[in-house]
Formats: structure tokens, sequence, C-alpha cells
């Protein structure tokens, strides 16, 4: 088999690179080692920035988004037992939209069968084979049959455990790590959400957001620890943990409990010869500034643009710049996912002069049009380099 552009792993980042480059004439094949049913079901991110939504409009997968998209103005900040809205729109003339990360893939992979184009489920043994030539492979099995398909270009989509970063030299790869002390618990559960917004609580007791799905579900999250068994929060105790935090919250039937852990994980270079990494498979953001798959917008967008301007036009300085464009962003995203973390969660090891310091920002920032306007731009996403 041979294409233009092999593309490992079919999560938000491979899905909307397949779909870009089949706008743009240039052919590709994406293989994916989950099952259909299970990459659709996957609840994981749930907020999009305003050129996330521009972008899948754009790309031509945004319909059902822009029908079934909760287009939110603002959010609260709740701290102390008061809650302070951020009004986002007012403050940057954008908006953020929720509407969850499986249902985005739903709408992609419902594009990509559509274009008739390869888009290989449950694959094993995904192997990248001479990354730094001008003629890469790559090798999988499936139904006990070895396959390969010979590439011009590679692009590793396959989110932090998969085999693409793991495929760059290891001499060449330099890795920046920060593991957080504590994790999420969420929870999907069939209840209006308690908020019109999201609200973001700092509580002594931990850090919880309420989200939601649509107007009968909510999406809940609560800090708790790196290893929490989820089995150790039976329904009561869980809804009392976010009533605590929340404030207020409407109980209902929990449809899914899962913990997430939280990390600030970058690896750069982003391309070695002719392997691009997108998305988780570079950089893992905490899920407080909702970024993560924003992120992976992101670099699509920019290694979309480098690959059209190659396969059109033979250019190549778009791609020689890809990691670097990429990484600028990066690396703003990182810091401003690491700061709302470090401003509303509770640190163990925390002495009563940091708690302190901690609802100080917090009361300086929503008493302060500056440092409001400062959270709301980066929130809403900052502009895009391509
Ligand atoms: P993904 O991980 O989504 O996709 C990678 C794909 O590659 C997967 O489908 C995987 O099956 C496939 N793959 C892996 N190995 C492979 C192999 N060997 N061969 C073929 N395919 C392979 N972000 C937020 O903004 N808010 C959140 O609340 C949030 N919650 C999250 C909860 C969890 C449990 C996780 C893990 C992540 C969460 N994220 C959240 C981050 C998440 O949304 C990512 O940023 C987003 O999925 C990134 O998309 P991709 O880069 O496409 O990676
Ligand atoms: C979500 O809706 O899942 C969500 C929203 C905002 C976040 C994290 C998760 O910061």
């Amino acid at each position: 088999m041979r294409t233009q552009v092999g593309i490992v792993g079919a999560g938000p980042a491979g899905l909307l690179l397949a779909q870009l480059l089949h706008r743009a004439g240039i052919d590709s094949v994406v293989l994916e080692a989950r099952s259909r049913s299970h990459i659709e079901g996957r609840i994981r991110a749930g907020l999009l920035e305003q050129g996330s939504v521009d972008t899948l409009v754009e790309a031509g997968v945004g319909a059902r988004l822009m029908r079934e998209g909760l287009a939110h103005d603002g959010l609260d900040l709740r701290f102390d037992g008061r809650s302070h809205r951020i009004d986002l729109h007012a403050l940057t003339g954008r908006r953020v939209t929720i509407y969850g990360q499986q249902e985005a893939v739903k709408d992609m992979v419902a594009a990509r069968l559509e274009t008739g184009r390869p888009l290989h489920f449950e694959v094993e043994d995904v192997a990248l084979h001479d990354i730094a030539t001008d003629h890469p492979q790559i090798t999988w099995s499936q139904d006990g049959v070895t396959r390969e398909v010979h590439c011009d270009v590679i692009a590793g989509c396959d989110g932090f455990h998969g085999p693409s970063r793991a495929a760059m030299p290891p001499d060449i790869l330099r890795v920046y790590e920060r593991v957080y002390p504590f994790a999420w618990l969420g929870i999907l559960a069939e209840a209006p959400p308690v908020s019109p917004e999201l609200i973001y609580a700092r509580h002594a007791d931990g850090f919880a957001l309420a989200t939601m799905r649509s107007s009968q579900l909510s999406r809940l999250y609560l800090q708790c620890a790196s290893d929490e068994d989820p089995a150790l929060w039976p329904d009561a105790r869980l809804w009392e943990a976010l009533r605590t935090r929340l404030g207020a919250v409407n109980e209902g039937n929990i449809l899914q409990k899962g913990v997430t852990a939280m990390r600030s994980f970058v690896a750069e270079p982003m391309r070695h010869g002719r392997l691009f990494l997108a998305g988780d498979a570079a950089h893992i953001v905490p899920p407080t500034g909702a970024k993560g798959m924003n992120l992976a917008v992101a670099d699509v967008r920019v290694l979309a643009a480098a690959l059209t301007g190659f396969f059109h036009r033979g250019e190549t300085a778009l791609m020689d710049r890809y990691s670097e464009i990429c990484l600028k962003r990066i690396w703003k995203v990182q810091r401003f996912s690491w700061w709302m973390t470090a401003l509303l969660h509770r640190f163990s090891d925390a002495d009563p002069f940091e708690h302190r310091v901690q609802v100080a920002e917090l009361d300086y920032l929503v008493h302060s049009e500056a440092a409001r306007t400062a959270l709301a731009e980066q929130y809403v996403g900052l502009p895009y380099d391509i």
C-alpha cells in the first residue's frame, strides 16, 4: 500500500488532519488501535475554544457542533463561598462552546468514512520505519496479517501512550514534565447542570468543576488523590463532596465515573525527518484550562498547512518551522494550564501562607479587569499563528 501521509491515531488530531488533507486533495491512511465504538464512546474533553469551533466548521465537520454545541459567554470562579462571573465575551468578544470530544470524533469518523479513504480500526503492532528518510513506512498487523504502507510523511497522532514519540531518536528528544500530586475524579450524570455556565471552585477540601454535556447531562469533576480508587467514592459521598465544594449540585443517575491523572508534559522537537508529532503525542496539559483537545487542533492547523505547501508546491519552509511554531503556542498554553491548576487546587504540602496567597490571587483576579482580561483571552484561545 502507498499513500502520501500515514496517520497513526484516530483521535481529534488524527481525524482532523485526515479531513484537512483530504480537502486539500492529499491522500492519507489512518490507523487506529481501538474499535470505532470505543473511540466514539470515550468521554474526554468537553470545551472548545472559538478557534477550534471555527476550524471544525471550516473543515466541513462542524454542522452538528453548530446545532448542538452550547455556546458560553462566561464562567464562574467560586472561592470563600462566593461565585464571581468572568464575562469572557465582554472582555474578548469571543466565547467558548461545550461539545463533547466524543461527539466531534463521531462527526469526523463519519466524514472520513464518507470519503471512502482508508481508516483502519483495531490495528495492532503498529511500528514506524525509516522516518529519517524520504520513504518512511508504517507496518501493523490486523486479523493476523502483517501489512505495511509506504508514505512520504508520517503524522504521529497516537496520544501520550502511542508508538510515534517512542520512534523519535532518544538522543534528540527533550522531555519536560510536571506530575501533579492529585488527580480528577470525573462523573457524567443524568442531571440538569446546576448553572448555565461552568463553575471552577477552589475549596479547602479541594478543587471542583461543574460543567455539562447538554441541558440534561452534567459533567462534574473533583480533586482527589493521584492514586484514588473510584470504588471508594459511592454516589452519596460524591454528591456530598461536590455540594460542599460547589455550593449546590443537582443529583442524578451517574452514567460514568473515572479518574484522570494530572500532568504537564512537552516533548521537543515535534518533528524528526518525515515524522511529525501532533496533539497528545507531543504534549499533555492538566485539564484545568480545558486545553488538551484545543492544542491538538492548533498543531493540526499548522501541520495541514505545512503538508499542503509541501505536496502542492514542493515547499519545505513550513515543515522545517513546524515544531518551532507549535511550541510557541504550546508553552504559553502549558503556562496557563499550570497557572489555573496552581490557583485552584489544594496542595497538601502548602503552608498557611501559601493558602492565603492563593485566595488573595483569586480575590485580585475577580476585582481587576486587567487580570480578568488576561484570564479570558487565554481561556477563549490565543490567536493562531497559522
Ligand atoms: P488522543 O489520545 O485523543 O488520540 C490518540 C489516538 O491514537 C487514540 O484513539 C488511540 O487509541 C490511538 N492510538 C494509541 N496508540 C496507538 C497505536 N499503537 N496504534 C494506533 N492507534 C493508536 N482535555 C480537555 O481539554 N478536557 C478534559 O476534561 C480532558 N479529559 C481527559 C480525560 C482522559 C482520561 C484523557 C486521557 C485525556 C483528557 N483530556 C482532556 C485530554 C484529551 O482531550 C486530549 O487532549 C485529546 O484527546 C488529544 O487528542 P489526540 O492528540 O488526538 O490524542
Ligand atoms: C469538560 O467539560 O469536560 C471540561 C470543561 C472545562 C475544563 C475541563 C473539562 O477545564
